[in-house]
């Protein structure tokens, strides 16, 4: 049972007891995550210094050349989970191909990859508006001992084991799930601690906010179109909804878990896949979502359900609260 004013690292622990028998090892790895989390979390508050000490990209005034800061949490969260030999591999939207860890004896003992977005919503980071982290965690489906293939990645979103965000915004919390529900931390800054703060996440089965980029209005299924004018009919004090898009996914869904609503990034005639990454994007979110009692589809399959068959490739994305997914698809389906 979480417990207020618990901290990330004993609730760790305590959360341990639902793998009994368990080595460990998942837990070490959340706590790899955290500290990660930490170094970027700092990271990112410094950006609207980069008058004062250099843009990103740039040499600063020691020389040395300052990372673009999707590229530094990218970095960051690779160099922590690779010294401190927690996974067998890693794949990062940031880079074209898996990593594969071997661990100092080059014997492959590990059992987890992660999959992740470092650092999503990175256009958002110059006008200082929240930008978060995603991770995805599976157990390894080739034997142990050996190296990690691409196999191993390309799991369904049902065989995760763990996934979760960090979302760096006017605090910054860490919420995740080990398929027993969704808890979220905030980090107390001064102290370095992360403080259970949000037990047992759960999304309204309704809500009022719809959140979708209706610029490209134009380009979307007839679904999608037919869908918006819903939202944005009177129907007493049902409707209208509320518009909310930052255009940073973990920001909006989190905003949408609290209150409920449903986030939308659908195919359209420019992009027959829509934008988001199945793997690191789609699949980590939808299994919090589901955990959270939400629900995450495709405009008209789970998500958790697909299987991939590219490590970058992109799919529809419908999420959020059950009964406002369950509509979205409706209108879907009635345009087929
Ligand atoms: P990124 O991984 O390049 O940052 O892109 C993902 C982000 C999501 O966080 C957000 O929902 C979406 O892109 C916004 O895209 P758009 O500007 O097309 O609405
Ligand atoms: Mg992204």
């Amino acid at each position: 049972m979480p417990k207020p004013n618990q901290t990330l690292g004993e609730f760790i622990i305590e959360n341990q007891a639902h793998f009994p028998g368990s080595s460990g090892e998942l837990s070490r790895l959340i706590n790899s995550l955290r500290l990660a989390a930490k170094v970027v979390n700092h990271e990112v508050n410094k950006a609207g210094l980069v008058d004062i000490i250099g843009a990103y990209g740039e040499t600063n005034i020691q020389g040395e050349d300052q990372q673009k800061l999707d590229v530094y949490a990218n970095n960051k969260f690779i160099q922590t989970l690779t010294n401190r030999e927690i996974v067998c591999g890693i794949a990062s939207e940031e880079n074209d191909d898996f990593i594969q860890i071997k661990g100092h004896k080059g014997d492959n003992q590990n059992k987890y990859v992660v999959l992740m977005d470092p650092l999503d919503g990175s256009s958002n980071i110059d006008v200082n508006v929240s930008v978060g982290t995603i991770f995805s965690i599976y157990e390894r489906i080739t034997p142990v001992g050996t190296p990690v293939q691409l196999e191993d990645f390309l799991q369904p979103g049902n065989k995760q084991v763990a996934a979760g965000y960090i979302i760096y915004g006017t605090s910054t919390m860490l919420v995740y799930t080990t398929g027993f529900g969704v808890n979220g931390f905030t980090l107390n800054p001064a102290l370095g601690s992360w403080y259970l703060s949000h037990p047992d996440m759960q999304f309204p089965e309704e809500g009022h906010i719809y959140s979708i980029n209706e610029g490209n209005y134009i380009h979307f299924p007839q679904g999608v179109k037919d869908y918006i004018k819903y939202c944005q009919q009177e129907d007493g004090d049902k409707r209208p909804y509320t518009s909310r898009y930052i255009g940073s996914m973990v920001s909006d869904i989190h905003r949408n878990m609290i209150k409920g609503g449903i986030f939308m990034y659908p195919k359209s005639s420019k992009a027959s896949n829509g934008k988001l990454r199945l793997l690191y994007e789609c699949n980590p979110m939808a299994f919090l979502t589901e955990q959270a009692g939400g629900k995450a589809s495709d405009g008209f399959k789970r998500i958790l359900d697909i299987k991939p068959t590219e490590l970058h490739q992109r799919a529809p994305f419908f999420c959020g609260s059950k009964k406002m997914v369950e509509k979205a698809e409706e209108f879907m389906v009635k345009a087929e």
